[in-house]
């Protein structure tokens, strides 16, 4: 091959190069780009009112449930100013020298007996079933098993084999429209529209695996595995918290669930297959970071 040829080759080889990381970095900036667009759902705003917006079936029921009881109470709450104020007002002092020396009535007391032991009634019939809906996942499409550790959550897909550390972004390391102590390095991603079977334990002591969204708070209790589900129907980020107090950094283990499209979600399922597989051996899979070395994880070696 004479020079010119060479130096031709060479410069089409240049030319090939550049286009492929072009689109490399095209690529990657779109996909970067796509992870970013996920809205954030549901979270709290000043004067707000209320509940965050339902986003799982279990959560549509729960918003149902509480209804019930506010209006109850509501109502409760009502009938008893009604009558304090009744009593003040009739039986006031100045009204009454000689007081009433009347104290038994026996219809007065059948009814506050018998009205309080319905309302329980009604209470008990929706509370029971609501309990046993949210606690049997029943047809779920996949499990994900949270383990709650002093101060992170670790997280196990084992359909998929793999297992992995989601850690509290500090607030040193926040990007523009992060949100502080609600963040962390690698949140957890389902596909939309799936139901999804939620285990949680514990390594140390007890831990609440909490995110309002889907009307989930489940205790993470060491040697025991506790079970829920939710089914998220809106594509966006969903932050939760650890919900039971279990140390010093209780307030430094958020929960983020990244909802996804179902090509999106088998992309980052391989990705973390790469990253984090092999869920025979957990311990060699992840080194688990203790509350001063914050973010430290380490793929499989
Ligand atoms: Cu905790």
């Amino acid at each position: 091959m004479d020079r010119s040829m060479k130096r031709l080759v060479n410069s089409f080889a240049g030319i090939i190069g550049s286009a492929t990381l072009f689109l490399a970095t095209l690529l990657s900036s779109a996909a970067a780009l796509a992870q970013e667009a996920l809205p954030d759902q549901a979270l709290s705003h000043n004067w707000q009112l209320g509940l965050p917006p339902a986003e799982s079936p279990v959560a549509v029921s729960g918003h149902h449930f509480w209804n019930l009881l506010l209006i109850l109470s509501v109502a409760i709450t009502g009938l008893v100013l009604v009558l304090l104020s009744y009593v003040i007002v009739r039986f006031r002092a100045k009204a009454n020298p000689v007081p009433s020396k009347v104290s038994h009535n026996t219809l007065i007391e059948m009814i506050w007996t018998v009205v309080p032991v319905i309302i329980l009634l009604i209470i008990f019939v929706p509370s029971m079933r609501f309990l046993y809906y949210t606690d049997r996942s029943v047809d779920a499409q996949m499990t994900i098993k949270a383990t709650g550790n002093q101060w992170f959550w670790s997280y196990q897909y084992p359909d998929e084999g793999f297992e992995f550390v989601s850690n509290l972004v500090p607030d040193e390391d926040l990007k523009p429209g992060q949100h502080r102590l609600l963040e962390v390095d690698e949140p957890i991603v389902v596909p939309v529209g799936t139901k999804v079977r939620v285990q949680t334990t514990s390594v140390d002591v007890v831990h609440s695996w909490a995110v309002p969204s889907f009307f989930v708070k489940i205790d993470a209790v060491p040697g025991r595995l506790n079970e829920t589900w939710f089914e998220a129907d809106k594509i966006g980020v969903y932050h939760g918290q650890c919900s039971e107090l279990c140390g010093i950094r209780h307030g430094f283990m958020p929960i983020v669930v990244h909802v996804v499209s179902k090509d999106d979600y088998n992309q980052w399922v391989q990705r973390m297959k790469k990253e984090y597989g092999s869920i025979e051996t957990p311990s060699k899979t992840v080194k688990l970071a203790s509350a001063e070395d914050g973010a430290t994880r380490v793929p499989v070696q």
